[in-house]
């Protein structure tokens, strides 16, 4: 793991990048790995994503079928809890947007699984407006299992620890419920900007 911290270097820079970080965060150059357990390999004959729960038919595509979904290319800066943060991430994957057009729901929350039975808790307005995606390239190459392949979400504007890796589906729920780390205290919402890393933060 590559716990790297970048300098800053001149007041060019420095302004440059202000109102970038969000607080308490520094700036790393690597990609450090953060799993909970250890990294499953699912073959792509057996993967598919889902999107089920509060949903009258519920949604599944197989890894050929999600392959063929409208894609998009995404540069984003990340930021985990653990205070590093990435700036200029480049992704492709599919929008959640693409994923839950026409899903008609009375859900207004969703709780992302995972592969490994990892789990986070999102408002499901937070993966709509291109604000999300499942991503399953990073820098141009497929993402690697240790980082979430074949696939993860990605979820850019709230901590990384929302983005579930090895991602297998959404379950639409009607009340917001812990994930896997909300559950040992981590924040509800997650906001880097306002710094909701714990509960009651
Ligand atoms: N399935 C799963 N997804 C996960 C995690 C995990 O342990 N399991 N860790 C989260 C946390 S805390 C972070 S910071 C990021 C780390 O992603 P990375 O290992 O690609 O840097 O993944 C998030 N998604
Ligand atoms: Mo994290």
């Amino acid at each position: 793991m590559a716990f790297v911290t970048r300098g800053f270097h001149g007041r060019q820079r420095d302004s440059a990048e202000a109102g970038r970080l969000p607080p308490g965060q520094y700036i790393v150059s690597g990609f450090p790995v953060l799993s909970a357990g250890p990294t499953p390999h699912t073959a792509l004959s057996k993967w598919s994503f889902s999107i089920e729960g509060e949903i009258d038919t519920p949604k599944r595509w197989t890894w050929d079928e999600f392959q063929a979904l409208p894609k998009e290319n995404i540069t984003k800066d990340i930021h985990c809890v653990t205070k590093w943060s990435k700036f200029d991430t480049m992704w492709e994957g599919v929008s959640l947007d693409t994923l839950l057009d026409g899903v008609d729901t009375a859900a207004e929350y969703v709780m992302a699984f995972s592969d490994g039975g990892y789990t986070t808790n999102i408002p499901l307005e937070d993966l709509r407006d291109g604000k999300a995606w499942v991503a399953y390239q990073y820098n141009g190459e497929p993402l690697e299992a240790e980082h979430g392949g074949p696939a993860r979400l990605l979820v850019p504007h709230l901590y990384f620890w929302k983005s579930a890796k090895w991602v297998r589906g959404l379950r639409l729920m009607m009340d917001d419920e812990p994930g896997f780390w909300e559950m040992y205290g981590y924040h509800m919402y997650g906001d880097p900007w306002r710094e909701q890393r714990y509960s009651g933060d």
